[in-house]
């Protein structure tokens, strides 16, 4: 090695590169585990109870959305929001918060299950090693979790309470009218005392066990029905509603989704509608996402009316337009609708009009063909015919209740069996769909709304319905009644005040919402915690008995079917393992034989409650200290129904995860379980780390690692690729891991990289090659404080000169304001600008700007600050410090005035920033209403201008 060689790797020895971070982080990782750093004491004295002093601070929990352990690991696009909540969380702790940061697994479900499957090994295998890959991505982070309160909702300790939460809702009911749940215990008691009276008169004592248990599995919040369900043959199970995509496919493997008949637990999650939908609005929530749950929960105020079909039976619809009821000429019944069958006659009416009949001899031949026909079509489908209207007549006419007009039945698939009450009056004059179908069918239309347009009157030679709601009532009335001239909403009241005086219809509000259809035909899920006795009874299991575990099977894939055949039906996997299935118990009354349910709970059972559960993760007598969970979740002001601080994860779990959560929450509050009625107080989108897509001619894509830019275009191996913008994954070969990033720079330009790349909640492309100026950021922040060639601090004990104290306290306002705003983006640039100028600035730094400019940067990057902050002779970490407050004397702009003048004469004085230019300074002049007074349209020869103290005008 020569000389110079040698002196200047002297000269930098003590330089910041990524060997200097990996040995930082390293380091202050292990430190900070050992010493506890993180852990978020809870009030008293529990186990998790501790430090008195920050117990008694105000609270911050604070969440990100759990991640499944997936067997492919961590791309840089998925610890965006983990970084983002980090930062946010060293902030608060900071400024006087005793903050709660974990993160946990969700770690049942399809995905880790079809891996599993996939790579041929048993799934809590293969998640288990998942879970380590992936905690050990995450460490190299340098996230501040509080490790003990992290769990897997595969842990039997968890999933326990998952199962025992089941229990509860099983065991309870829904009371309308005090509108909260309560144990299913108080409802016997009611059927007992003869309070409360069983369907059909029969009274509770004379009803056989069996009996008993249907009429309450009636009302139990948690029970199993023969519904039709949603039957996806390809992946072998039943889905929710909400994991059925628009177009009646599963979201998950886009196979063919078809309703089916089968016996399956649901959740009556419509019990709770009302309060899903009015709770939002105390929540801090993306006014989106909230739109979501609201269409999603789809609440139509309108009435139910009866139309007289024959002698003893009413066809009951579901209007939203009740004031139009004098324009329904026809009706229509959802092709399965349970009256059909019994208004069918023998032959057609005399005089039928040949298009009713589809061709068909008789009704019951024409109903039985279109039954067929719709069958083979997804509500979607149904739906989506939006033009081409298909029916057909069932030979039966109702009595329209104020024409008193004879209305043909009709069948059709546009009216679906799940919605309203599965019969529709037909308003063709004022309904798109309706019009189609009169036009189809050859229906008369009858105007009782007066178009605003010049369309007239005569619906019989429109073009269309006329929808509006804002117009009067015409051709509206009886002998009793009259709507004409009424708006919509008056004629709204008045005809269901009339129609309830009658006892012919009343005032209804109809939801979309449909309960939650919660069993799979799974094995990689939470098993049932239900047994059924020699009667088909279901009961819960007691506590004691509890977890009820996974049992091992042999073969844990789903039996899964040719996607198209919709005449399969399920086989759970747990089904194959007699031994766990035929049990004998003694649930209270001697031991018996019961059969044990082989359907187990779907993937969202265990994200449900999670947050509860890192309150007191190892509570073993319950899911979750009260007092404990007042304290971190209890309602507060400006928090009206309690909850997590900052929840924080993708837009993509608008409705499942997120309605799902909000429902068991009420129910556990409801029961007396915990004080707050909604998990997520604050929601926060953060948008997604989008990456290039590199495709060769064929479209298949190609490593972008690989892919080489000359003038603009891009090669590979030599081709020419395309290039857009798109996810960033394994199979797009695009996916740049966390790890590689942290080998090449460290883990505090990683976060700062991330957090500088944009506004929090919007998408940004990943640019490998940018994240080195972040580095450089965090290389002339060391040199500002360590001399590189001896690794000492370099500060000294001197006041700071104005123009610093200027640009330091600028940065503590703004990036302190930034980080509480969740703007880290903005944060960034502001400390960023502070450290340009110290090192303009030149010369050793005072130590108290040095140190506020680490504390400033903590949050961000923690690992460098605490090196330096130690460094800087403190014994105590960094974590724990106080955020720097700015003096406010420093913060507010510094004025001079500047005179203007035209020809010699001062004409007026400006306020300005003393570091304007010539050319915005000259700008402002001429803006400035006095001096366009003064110079009056005259024509400007010259402006001479001297920053910041004076202009000159020059005229004539
Ligand atoms: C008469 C009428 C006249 C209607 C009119 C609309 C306009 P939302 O707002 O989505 O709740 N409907 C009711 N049940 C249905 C079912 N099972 N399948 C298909 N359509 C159904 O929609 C309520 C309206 O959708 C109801 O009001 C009914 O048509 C139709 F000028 O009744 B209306």
């Amino acid at each position: 090695m020569s000389e110079n060689s040698a002196a200047a790797e002297a000269a930098d020895a003590h330089r910041y590169t990524a060997a200097m971070a990996a040995d930082i982080e390293a380091r202050w990782q292990d430190f900070w585990d050992a010493d506890g750093t993180y852990e978020a004491p809870n009030p008293g004295d529990g186990e998790l109870g501790g430090d008195p002093v920050l117990a008694a601070k105000p609270k911050k929990f604070i969440m990100d959305m759990f991640p499944y352990p997936s067997g492919a690991g961590l791309h840089v696009g998925h610890p965006l929001g983990y970084i983002a909540t980090d930062v946010y969380a060293r902030h608060q702790r900071m400024t006087g918060h005793n903050v709660l940061h974990t993160l946990g697994f969700d770690a049942f479900g399809l995905p880790a299950e079809q891996y599993a499957v996939q790579t041929g090994t048993h799934p809590r295998v293969s998640t288990e090693a998942n879970m380590e890959n992936m905690k050990v991505q995450l460490r190299r982070l340098g996230l501040g979790h509080d490790k003990r309160r992290s769990f897997a909702t595969i842990d039997p300790d968890y999933y326990k309470w998952t199962q025992w939460i089941f229990v509860q809702i099983f065991n309870s009911w829904y009371d309308t009218e005090a509108k909260t749940a309560r144990p299913i215990t108080e409802l016997v008691a009611q059927f007992e005392s003869g309070e409360r009276a069983v369907s059909g008169g029969r009274s509770w004592s004379a009803l056989s066990a069996a009996e008993r248990a249907d009429v309450l599995s009636e009302y139990r919040l948690a029970y199993a029905s023969d519904a039709p369900v949603n039957w996806c043959p390809g992946l072998g199970t039943v889905l929710a509603n909400e994991e059925v995509t628009a177009d009646g496919r599963s979201e998950r493997g886009n196979f063919p989704v078809f309703k089916a008949k089968l016996r399956q637990w649901n959740m009556r999650i419509t019990a709770y509608a009302d309060r899903l939908l009015d709770d939002l609005d105390g929540l801090d929530w993306p006014e989106a996402i909230k739109l979501q749950q609201r269409n999603w929960i789809g609440r139509s105020e309108g009435a139910r009316v009866d139309f007289q079909v024959t002698d003893t039976d009413a066809i009951t619809v579901f209007t939203t337009r009740q004031d139009t009821l004098f324009g329904a000429t026809y009706m229509v019944l959802a092709p399965e609708h349970e009256l059909v069958d019994s208004i069918v006659p023998a032959a057609w009416p005399e005089g039928t009009h040949d298009v009713w009949t589809g061709g068909h001899a008789t009704p019951a031949e024409a109903v039985a063909k279109y039954r067929a026909f719709a069958a083979s079509k997804s509500d979607v489908e149904r739906q989506a015919d939006a033009k081409e209207k298909t029916g057909v007549f069932t030979g039966a006419y109702a009595t329209n209740p104020v024409s008193g007009e004879q209305v043909p039945v009709f069948i059709a698939d546009y009216v679906l069996m799940g919605y309203g009450t599965g019969a529709i009056m037909a308003v063709p004059a004022h309904d798109t769909r309706d019009f189609a179908f009169a036009r189809a069918f050859e229906l008369p239309m009858r105007c009782v709304v007066e178009p605003s347009d010049e369309r007239g009157t005569d619906a019989s030679v429109w073009d269309d319905a006329f929808a509006s709601y804002d117009a009067k009532l015409v051709n509206s009335a009886n002998d009793e009644i009259s709507l004409d001239g009424l708006g919509v909403v008056d004629a709204k009241a008045k005809i269901t005040d009339w129609l309830a005086a009658r006892s012919i219809g009343e005032g209804t509000v109809n939801f979309r919402l449909r309960d939650w259809l919660f069993s799979r035909q799974r094995y990689w899920g939470e098993p049932f915690p239900i047994v059924y006795d020699e009667d088909g009874i279901a009961h819960s299991l007691p506590e004691s008995m509890l977890p009820l575990e996974l049992p091992e099977v042999e073969d844990y894939s789903p039996r899964t079917f040719d996607a198209d055949d919709a005449d399969t039906v399920p086989e759970p996997p747990l089904s194959r393992n007699e031994d766990w299935v035929n049990v004998t118990l003694d649930l209270g009354d001697g031991p018996k034989k019961y059969r044990r349910e082989t359907n187990t709970m779907p993937n969202w059972a265990g994200s449900c409650w999670y947050e509860l559960r890192y309150l007191d993760p190892r509570n073993s007598e319950k899911l979750v200290d009260p007092a404990v969970e007042q304290y971190w979740m209890g309602p507060r002001e400006g928090q009206p129904h309690g909850g997590v601080d900052l929840y924080v994860g993708g837009a993509e779990h608008a409705v499942l995860h997120l309605l799902y959560a909000r429902f068991w929450s009420k129910v556990l509050h409801d029961l007396g379980h915990i004080s707050s009625v909604e998990p997520f107080h604050k929601l926060y989108n953060q948008g997604m780390i989008q990456a290039f897509v590199y495709r060769d001619s064929r479209g298949i894509a190609v490593p972008a690692a690989e892919v080489e830019e000359r003038d603009g275009a891009f090669f590979y191996e030599g081709e020419k690729v395309s290039r857009v913008l798109g996810k960033m994954g394994k199979s797009l070969k695009n996916a740049v891991t966390p790890d590689e990033i942290c080998g090449e720079y460290g883990a505090d330009t990683l976060r700062l990289y991330e957090m500088a790349m944009g506004p929090l909640d919007v998408s940004r492309p990943w640019d490998t090659r940018a994240v080195v100026g972040q580095y450089r950021l965090l290389q002339r922040l060391w040199r500002n404080v360590v001399d590189e060639a001896t690794g000492e601090v370099t500060v000294v004990d001197a006041e700071a000169d104005e123009d610093t104290l200027r640009a330091l306290h600028k940065a503590i306002d703004g990036a302190g304001q930034d980080m509480t705003g969740l703007r880290f983006n903005t944060a960034i640039a502001k400390v960023t600008e502070l450290n340009n100028h110290l090192t303009k600035a030149g010369g050793p730094l005072p130590r108290t700007v040095a140190e506020q400019l680490v504390l400033l940067i903590a949050p961000l990057a923690p690992h460098i600050a605490e090196e330096l902050w130690r460094k800087l002779g403190h014994s105590e970490s960094v974590v724990h410090q106080d955020f720097p407050v700015a003096d406010p004397a420093y913060v507010v702009d510094e004025t001079v005035t500047c005179v203007v003048q035209i020809k010699g004469k001062v004409k007026a004085r400006l306020e300005i920033s003393p570091s304007i230019t010539d050319e915005e300074l000259e700008k402002l002049a001429l803006a400035d209403p006095g001096v366009v007074a003064a110079l009056g349209g005259a024509a400007i020869r010259k402006v001479i201008v001297r920053a910041p103290k004076l202009v000159n005008i020059v005229t004539g």
